[in-house]
């Protein structure tokens, strides 16, 4: 346990540190090679990485809509009625996420308006790893349905028997998406950023994966023949602020669902009280027997951090600090100290909201900035899947009650020809008038 209130600025640092994130050599030139190999041999490089890392066997890395159909097929009514049910909200929050047009007139005969259009090409990346998460195709399709993204195209590694689990394509279907690829990894990810014989360029590319997908996405997204991707991403995290109050057993079973996504899962309870802290200790310590993936979970628990605050309000500046991905406050009047937490990429308020909720169900995206980017970025939304455009429009009299204001700031700028582009109409109106 770390007492804060005893440590330096300094070891304050260095207690809400990250694992260093800065991509190996090693990992950036892997990648590049993949990317070069990927442009200069589109499918072909594509087939061969597949069949290397995921499926020696596979033939083509087209999932057909009649395969992806009968998959879906597959899915148990209980499963297929869950990921339904997900589906519903999270589609009911992401379509109030609307943004409607605006239409200003900054004062008379001049109007200002902003719109937004769906983004024409998107490519979802879903992972594959030691679980395949058809929430995560929820997350990524819905708002590009909702958005109305004319062109998904889905990349996801297949499995040993060449194909996917037939989660995965039940969610996609649900999601209108019909373009299905066996790939995953960098070469997915170029393969999507430029286009290949089969598979689509696509504008933007969306969806979390491993330090290689990753360093891919940034790569492409600086290639002015590559694609721009969602945010930058690390190892998933979760910080929970706790009282007195709190119940050791939920806390300990959030900070284990966060420690069994992966051994580099960062887990962190600030608590004002130290009772509470140790009892969550032990319980971590029970819960942990029981889990299938306890070896990951022990694993990332090994890092865990368990910080003793003085009050609830230094926990929030403490978390404020941190900037957690996912924050949960166990405390007696958790929506009280909303208005202090300033960086958290997805708030979870109270006793009943576990972090499992919005992983799934709730409707809330699961996408998320982590290692400290929710200070600037946000959560996946609608508006990631459109883009803002202006227009204006002005008439006559709107422009020469302008035009004073326009020609200073040109002469100004010692920029004649904006100059002159308006004072030319100014005096096209006044010649007309004599
Ligand atoms: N907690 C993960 C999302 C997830 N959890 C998917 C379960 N399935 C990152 O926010
Ligand atoms: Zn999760």
């Amino acid at each position: 346990m770390i007492v804060w209130n005893t440590l330096t600025y300094d070891q304050q640092k260095q207690a809400l540190s990250r694992p260093a994130q800065a991509s190996a050599d090693s990992v950036k030139e892997k990648v590049s090679e993949i990317i070069r190999a990927v442009k200069a041999r589109g499918d072909e490089a594509v087939l061969e990485y597949t069949r290397q890392f995921d499926c020696p066997s596979l033939t083509s890395l087209t999932l057909s809509t009649t395969q992806l159909a009968a998959l879906a097929q597959q899915v148990n009514r209980e499963t297929r009625l869950a990921i339904q049910d997900a589906y519903t909200n999270i589609k009911r929050f992401h379509c109030a996420q609307e943004q409607p047009s605006v239409v200003v007139e900054t004062r008379p005969g001049v109007v200002c308006e902003q719109h937004t259009s769906a983004l024409e090409s998107v490519g979802l990346y879903i992972p594959g790893g030691s679980a395949p998460l058809p929430s995560t195709v929820l997350m990524l399709g819905v708002p590009a349905q909702i958005a109305g993204c004319d062109n998904k195209v889905l990349c996801t590694p297949p499995n040993a028997q060449g194909t996917i689990a037939a989660e995965i394509a039940f969610a996609a279907s649900l999601c209108g998406i019909e373009k299905v690829y066996l790939c995953g990894g960098a070469q997915a990810i170029a393969a999507m950023a430029f286009g290949t014989q089969t598979i689509p360029k696509v504008d933007k590319i969306f969806g979390p994966g491993n330090r290689f997908v990753t360093e891919a996405k940034q790569q492409l997204s600086q290639r002015t023949d590559g694609a721009s991707m969602d945010m930058p991403a690390g190892p998933s995290e979760v910080l929970v602020i706790a009282d007195d109050q709190a119940n050791p057993e939920f806390i300990a079973a959030d900070l284990l669902s966060q420690a069994e996504h992966g051994e580099d899962s960062q887990a962190i309870l600030v608590c004002s009280s130290q009772y509470v802290i140790e009892q969550t200790q032990a319980e971590v310590e029970r819960q942990l027997q029981v889990l299938a993936r306890q070896n990951t979970a022990r694993a990332a628990m090994n890092n865990a951090r368990y910080i003793l605050t003085d009050s609830v309000l230094d926990a929030v500046k403490v978390s404020n600090l941190y900037a957690p991905e996912h924050l949960i406050v166990q405390t007696d009047d958790a929506r009280a100290l909303l208005p202090q937490i300033k960086n958290a990429g997805s708030i979870f308020l109270g006793a009943w909201s576990p972090e499992s909720a919005g992983d799934y169900a709730s409707g809330t995206n699961h996408v998320l900035p982590t290692y400290g980017f929710s200070r600037t970025c946000s959560s996946l939304g609608l508006s990631d899947f459109v883009r803002r455009f202006t227009v204006q429009e002005i008439s006559q009299q709107g422009l020469t009650q302008l035009a004073e204001t326009i020609c200073v700031l040109a002469a100004a700028e010692g920029l004649d020809a904006h100059k002159r582009a308006v004072s030319i109409r100014v005096q096209s109106l006044q010649e007309a008038a004599k």
